[in-house]
């Protein structure tokens, strides 16, 4: 069975992993979060003093990814989108989230200030949303609010049904 495949991008914090997960667990599809692929297997390629994290090898990281994107059926979980070939995807979601509750939920974290900043100012000026317009067909990419539980739910509704309807035109 052919089966699609889901881009969650969006600022850290927006809701990617809980969106994600419960998408995962109720469709059946298969929920990789970049960030912890890459952690595990040391897909890094040197480190930023800046920030004080790791850099990610995003070519090591497509290449790992390659074979199970290629059978498809996948949810991909990342802060960023424009590396991934756009042939990957089906369709892209970006999270969005209010500035107040966004920087809440990072403070929560236990973010330095010039992380949290950083991050905000990502949220504000749609760093994502704009990335994922200039990496994918206009018509594939989406955005949706994420700031309270009961717009987890609509998303994941939302997206329930449109796997179970690209399921039908790519099944039949
Ligand atoms: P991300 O994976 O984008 O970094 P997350 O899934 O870890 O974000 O969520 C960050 C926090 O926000 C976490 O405590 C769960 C909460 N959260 C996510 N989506 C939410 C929503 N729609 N309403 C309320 N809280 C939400």
């Amino acid at each position: 069975m052919k089966l699609p495949n889901i881009l969650l991008t969006g600022t850290p914090g927006v809701g990617k992993t809980t969106l994600g997960k419960e998408l995962a667990s109720r469709s059946g599809l298969k929920y990789i979060n970049v960030g912890d692929l890459a952690q595990e297997g040391q897909l890094y390629d040197g480190y930023d003093e800046e920030y004080g994290c790791p850099i990610l090898d995003e070519d090591r990281v497509v290449d790992e990814l390659e074979d199970q994107m290629r059978e498809g059926g996948v949810i991909v979980d990342y802060h960023g989108c424009d590396f991934f070939p756009e042939r990957w995807f089906h369709i892209v979601f970006v999270l969005r989230t209010d500035n107040s509750i966004l920087y809440k939920r990072l403070e929560t974290r236990g973010y330095n200030e010039k992380k949290l900043q950083d991050n905000i100012q990502c949220e504000i000026f749609q760093v994502l949303y704009e990335e994922a317009r200039a990496s994918y067909r206009e018509e594939i990419v989406h955005q949706l609010p994420s700031n309270e539980p009961e717009q987890l739910e609509d998303n994941i509704n939302q997206i329930s049904k449109w796997i179970e309807q690209w399921v039908k035109d790519h099944n039949s």
